[in-house]
């Protein structure tokens, strides 16, 4: 108990220090390279492809249950994608199809799951908020807003534990930041000292009701002062910010030093879930989001302005893209559905 005592206190003087300075400078945005610029046109490209086409087929009656789309926070996963290390896990909600793909999972399998197909990485069992795959160290892919933060933080005490010096990403949104295990979670992983780096996706609105109305205090990045957890705020519509910002909170980590808060400022350009008319906010707000602040087009911007591509190599991008995405819906409609034997598989009981 005093030990523990100690080492909190301790950690709290140089977290604080960390955090203040952490939140007043602002630093340059640390610039991509050609290649940087292409990997991540390529990646947000990809998930913004394969979400236009699982919303269409979702139209078409294809995928049943819940839907949540991810386009407009492609930056988030990407950039995060960019700074981790092979071994470090991922572990986000039901708005899971871009980190999925971000952990390099294969497009047919996640598409195939959306339909309920035998392909799917889930067997065709789970659908869009209910995949895994160890391998690939992605954790799910769970419907009960906040569970992957407790779970999250279990992963991060089994990188402790196993001193395997990975480090484990627990995504969640500006909602869920409201929940009572997120700071259970907070206060277990700075007294252990846990690699977990919380990513607090802000998009502004949980469901139908904006951030203001849900949060008494908006600066979410602040949400673990009382433990001592340093915290940032991050352009999440810039992909090279979120890198650098996820390099140092993931460094931090690794280097020992307990967990770190990223807040991550974005924006969902589509509806809550499939069902969602959006009604809460207004056609033009989202339209300011898209022209002013797209995460593709400001890389896509910036690989012109440079004359690191012409509009030709870019469509020859997108075309790629396109005929991944046309692929991984092919298999996804004609792979059969799961045997009826499989009703009794994979079952805990
Ligand atoms: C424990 C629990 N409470 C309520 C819900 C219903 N629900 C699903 S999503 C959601 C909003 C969460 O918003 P946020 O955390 O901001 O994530 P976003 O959908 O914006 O990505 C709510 C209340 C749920 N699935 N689980
Ligand atoms: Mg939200």
């Amino acid at each position: 108990m005093a030990t523990a005592s100690k080492t909190t206190s301790a950690s709290s003087k140089s977290t604080s220090r960390t955090r203040s300075s952490a939140k007043k400078a602002q630093p340059a945005i640390a610039e991509f390279d050609k290649d940087e610029e292409l990997h991540a046109y390529r990646e947000m490209l990809l998930i913004r492809r394969f979400e236009e086409k699982a919303g269409q087929l979702y139209g078409m009656g294809l995928i049943g249950g819940f839907c949540h789309l991810y386009i407009g926070q492609e930056a988030v996963v990407v950039g995060m994608q960019m700074a981790k290390k092979d071994g470090d896990q991922m572990i986000t909600g039901y708005r899971d199809h871009g980190h999925m793909l971000a952990m390099d999972l294969d497009p047919k399998g996640v598409m195939a799951e959306l339909t309920g197909r035998r392909g799917g990485l889930s067997k065709g069992k789970g659908g869009s908020m209910h995949m895994f795959s160890k391998e690939k160290h992605f954790y799910g892919g769970h419907g009960i807003v906040g569970a992957q933060v407790s779970l999250g933080t279990g992963l991060g005490f089994a990188n402790k534990y196993r001193e395997n010096g990975n480090v484990a990403m627990a995504f969640f949104g500006d909602g869920a930041s409201n929940q009572g295990q997120v700071y259970e979670s907070f206060n277990m992983a700075e007294l252990w000292k846990l690699p977990v780096v919380y990513v607090i996706e802000n998009n502004k609105y949980g469901m139908g009701t904006s951030v203001a109305r849900a949060s008494a205090t908006t600066d979410l990045s602040q949400r673990g002062a009382s433990f001592g957890i340093p915290g940032k705020q991050v352009d999440g519509m810039d992909v090279r910010a979120v890198k650098a910002a996820s390099a140092e909170a993931l460094e931090w980590c690794r280097e020992g030093k307990g967990p770190f808060i990223l807040e991550m400022i974005t924006y969902r350009y589509r509806g809550h879930s499939m069902s969602d008319p959006a009604k809460y906010r207004s056609k033009d707000e989202v339209q300011k989001m898209r022209t002013e602040h797209d995460p593709i087009e400001q890389v896509r911007a910036r690989l012109m302005d440079k004359g690191w591509a012409s509009e030709d190599d870019l469509k020859a991008i997108d075309k790629d893209v396109r005929a991944r995405v046309a692929e991984a819906a092919e298999f996804a409609q004609t792979d059969p559905e799961p045997d009826v034997s499989e009703l009794y598989t994979d079952i805990l009981l």
